[in-house]
C-alpha cells in the first residue's frame, strides 16, 4: 500500500490514503478513525509517523481531535462564492442547511469614526449595533457584528434581526440592495469568540468585513464577520 521508494514522504503518502477513505465514505461524518495503534500496525510504520498524518488532517479541516475521546471526521466545509451580494439565510437554505441566529447584542450608539464614515454618517448620528451569531443547522457558523444607521431605518427592533435581515431590509423596509465590498483576512479566534463559536483556540478563523448600499449607493450596513475556519472556504469565478 505504501511506497517506501517514493520520494512522497511515508507520512504524506497515508495522509492521502486517509483522505481518499474518507472521501469515500468509508469512515463517515462524525465516526471516529482507527487508533494511532491500529494504524501504524496497519501501515507497518512508527506512530510517530501516523501522528504526522492526522496532524495534518486535522489541521486541514478533514479531522478534529476531542481530548481522551479521539479523532473524528469533521463535516465538510461550506462553500461559498464570493461573487454574488447574498445574505446568509440565503446562503443556507440554497444548500438545504436551516439557518437560525441567536441575538447576542443589541444597543442603539454613535460609532466609531471608522464606522461612521464608511456609513458616511454626520456627527451625532446613531447605529443600531447588533451582535448575531449565525448557525446552520444548529451549528455556530459566524459571529456578525452589524452597524446600521438609525436614520435610514428609524423603526427596527431586536426582533428585526431574529430571521433575515436582508428580507426585513427588502420586504418590510422596502428599500433595494444594490452593490457591497468586501475585505477578508486570515486570523486567530479570541478567547470569548471562541466561547461563543464553540471552538478552542488556537484556532483558524476569517474576518469579514462587508460594507453594504442601497440603490443610489447610499451605505446601509457594515458588518464584521468572523467565520469558522473549519465550516468554510470561499470560491471565486474570475476570468481573463
Ligand atoms: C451575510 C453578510 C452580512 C449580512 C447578512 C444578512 C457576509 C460577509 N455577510 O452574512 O453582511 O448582513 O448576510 O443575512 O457575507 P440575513 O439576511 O440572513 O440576516
Amino acid at each position: 500500500m505504501l511506497d517506501k521508494q517514493s520520494p512522497i514522504p511515508i507520512y504524506s503518502q497515508i495522509e492521502e490514503q486517509l483522505k481518499q477513505q474518507i472521501q469515500r465514505g468509508d469512515f463517515p461524518v462524525g465516526t471516529s478513525i482507527p487508533s494511532e495503534r491500529e494504524l501504524s500496525e496497519r501501515f507497518a510504520v512508527s506512530r510517530m509517523t501516523v501522528r504526522q498524518s492526522i496532524t495534518n488532517l486535522v489541521n486541514d479541516g478533514l479531522l478534529y481531535r476531542e481530548k481522551g475521546r479521539g479523532t473524528f471526521v469533521a463535516s465538510p466545509k461550506v462553500e461559498q462564492p464570493l461573487n454574488g451580494l447574498t445574505s446568509f439565510t440565503e446562503d443556507m437554505e440554497s444548500r438545504g442547511m436551516v439557518p437560525s441566529s441567536k441575538l447576542i447584542g443589541f444597543e442603539i450608539l454613535e460609532p466609531e469614526s471608522d464606522v461612521a464614515q464608511e456609513l458616511q454618517l454626520n456627527h451625532g448620528d446613531q447605529v443600531y449595533f447588533v451582535e448575531r451569531i449565525r448557525f446552520a443547522d444548529d451549528k455556530p457558523m459566524a459571529i456578525e457584528r452589524t452597524y446600521l444607521p438609525v436614520k435610514r431605518f428609524p423603526d427596527l427592533t431586536e426582533e428585526s434581526f431574529q430571521g433575515s435581515l436582508y428580507a426585513v431590509i427588502e420586504n418590510n423596509q422596502q428599500q433595494k440592495i444594490s452593490r457591497a465590498t468586501q475585505r477578508m483576512e486570515a486570523g486567530l479566534v479570541k478567547k470569548d469568540d471562541a466561547d461563543l463559536l464553540q471552538i478552542k483556540p488556537p484556532a483558524a478563523i476569517l474576518m469579514i468585513e462587508r460594507i453594504s448600499f442601497l440603490e443610489g449607493d447610499l451605505p446601509f450596513e457594515v458588518v464584521r464577520s468572523t467565520y469558522r475556519a473549519d465550516r468554510y472556504k470561499f470560491t471565486t469565478d474570475i476570468q481573463r
